[in-house]
């Protein structure tokens, strides 16, 4: 039995990524090297800092380059970029399908919460007016480890009343994501292509015409 659901932010309920991308190829260029849109897949779920030793090793940059001071203030200058494009973000940007499913899920008597590795999240929520569809809210600032490591996951099942790790499905769009949900004893639905997604329990392109029960149900036969 499904007790709570948890949802990812970027990829799954908003496209922030191409936010993201736009701030790190502009740090990139100042740096003078290309960072392409398929180099950015790799930045997907992954914490900023950690994004930003994978910008600097596709531009070539040994890990003795730069000094933590340098790279805290690379990773700030990118982060000023990024809050500049979310902040003129409003909800039309939920993506679709999105707000329905949440009501569903929640009018089903399942608990909601939001698991992100992003620090930007409360900004993000409010700028797409979402706040209130979640009973919890676990971010960036919140955990030691980044995913793969559950601890985002785990903490969001605490939070909502102790869930067992058992009675959570995460929805996610990275495999990392896929892995911590994994990792924590919790099942998943992988939001994108079943090519990449291949540890979800489930794959869905989206939410646009599908419906909770309907995935309670797919669940339950792949158990
Ligand atoms: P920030 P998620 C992740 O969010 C993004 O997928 C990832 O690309 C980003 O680097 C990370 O948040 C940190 O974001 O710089 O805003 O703290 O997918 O876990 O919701
Ligand atoms: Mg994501």
């Amino acid at each position: 039995m499904i007790r709570a659901a948890i949802f990812d932010l970027d990829g799954v309920i908003v496209d922030t990524a191409k936010y993201h991308y736009l701030a790190w190829r502009r740090l990139a260029g100042e740096l003078g090297f290309e960072f392409t849109e398929a180099d950015n897949e790799r930045l997907k779920g992954v914490s900023r800092m950690q994004s930003l030793d994978i910008l600097l090793e596709v531009g070539g940059f040994g890990a003795a380059a730069f000094s933590e001071a340098q790279r805290e203030e690379m990773a700030e200058r990118k982060n000023r970029w990024y809050v500049e494009s979310v902040s003129q973000m409003t909800p039309a940007e939920i993506l679709s399908g999105v707000p329905s499913f949440l009501e569903e899920v929640r009018a089903d008597g399942v608990r909601t919460a939001l698991g992100s590795a992003s620090r930007n999240t409360g900004l993000i929520l409010d700028r797409l007016n979402l706040r209130g569809m979640f009973d919890t809210v676990v971010d960036g600032t919140m955990v030691e480890r980044t995913k793969p490591d559950p601890e985002v996951f785990l903490k969001c099942a605490a939070a909502l009343g102790a869930v067992p790790a058992g009675q959570c499905v995460v929805f996610e769009d990275a495999e990392a994501g896929i892995e911590a949900a994994a990792a924590g004893g919790m099942c998943s639905v992988g939001v994108g292509s079943p090519d990449v997604l291949r540890r979800a329990d489930l794959v869905i392109p989206g939410f646009e015409g599908v419906e909770w029960r309907n995935i309670v149900n797919r669940l339950s036969m792949s158990e």
